[in-house]
């Protein structure tokens, strides 16, 4: 019955790849979230939040949040080389192809501490999947305060002025009391200021590099500033 014979081949044919498609997990349009920041953490976890250790070949959609300028992700392996700039932040989408290998996500301003680890299809999945979380030296602690006359200052917590510092992280706790002057932190790296007309707190989190940082109020430059020097 020749009006049939066209039927039964696509039935056949839907049968077939059906069959062939059977025996493996179908990838194909699978989202995994990548994080970075803001502290020295790193993950990639599937939609249901679960750290990812193995995963069956195919094609993904990674988006990554990279919620630092200090860090970065960077996802490799086989046929996979993609990475999020160290001094961005912002949301990242990729479409990658895992084939039967290992691969790994580190941060690359600091590989050994912010890394992890997952096995694709038939490769042997890493022995361990690390997720780091390293004690850090607690930030160093630093007063700012303009105003409310004519008068700047950068303290320690000890209170006294801040004219040298070892280099590393601090939290600055700015004190605007002035409407007419701000509070202006430039040095390496560094370039955070209050505005000229706000009054009130602010709060900012600082690496501080081995230079001179100089800080100041912009409308009275001359008059009101300082610096302190990072060794
Ligand atoms: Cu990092």
């Amino acid at each position: 019955m020749p009006f049939f014979k066209p039927l039964l081949i696509v039935l056949a044919a839907g049968g077939a790849a059906f069959v062939l498609s059977g025996g493996r997990a179908d990838a194909q349009g699978t989202t995994l979230h990548g994080t970075v920041g803001p502290a020295f953490n790193i993950s990639l976890v599937d939609a249901s939040g679960n750290a990812v250790t193995h995963l069956e070949k195919g094609t993904y959609t990674i988006m990554v949040d990279d919620k630092s300028e200090e860090h970065n992700f960077h996802l490799q392996g086989a046929g996979v080389d993609q990475f999020t700039p160290v001094e961005t932040v912002g949301t990242f989408t990729w479409t990658v192809t895992f084939t039967d290998a290992n691969y790994t996500f580190v941060c690359d301003a600091h590989p050994t501490l912010m890394k992890g680890a997952f096995a694709v299809g038939t490769a042997t999945p890493p022995t361990t999947t690390t997720v780091s979380k390293p004690p850090l030296p607690p930030p160093g602690k630093l007063s700012a305060a303009v105003g409310p006359g004519a008068s700047i200052s950068l303290k320690k917590s000890s209170g006294a002025s801040a004219k040298t510092l070892k280099a590393g992280k601090y939290t600055v706790s700015v004190r605007d009391l002035s409407k007419a002057q701000n509070f202006h932190l430039i040095g390496p790296g560094v370039n955070k200021s209050t505005g000229v007309r706000f009054t009130g707190r602010a709060t900012w989190s600082v690496t501080l590099r081995q230079g001179t940082y100089r800080f100041q109020s912009d409308p009275s430059k001359a008059r009101l500033h300082g610096s302190v020097r990072v060794s």
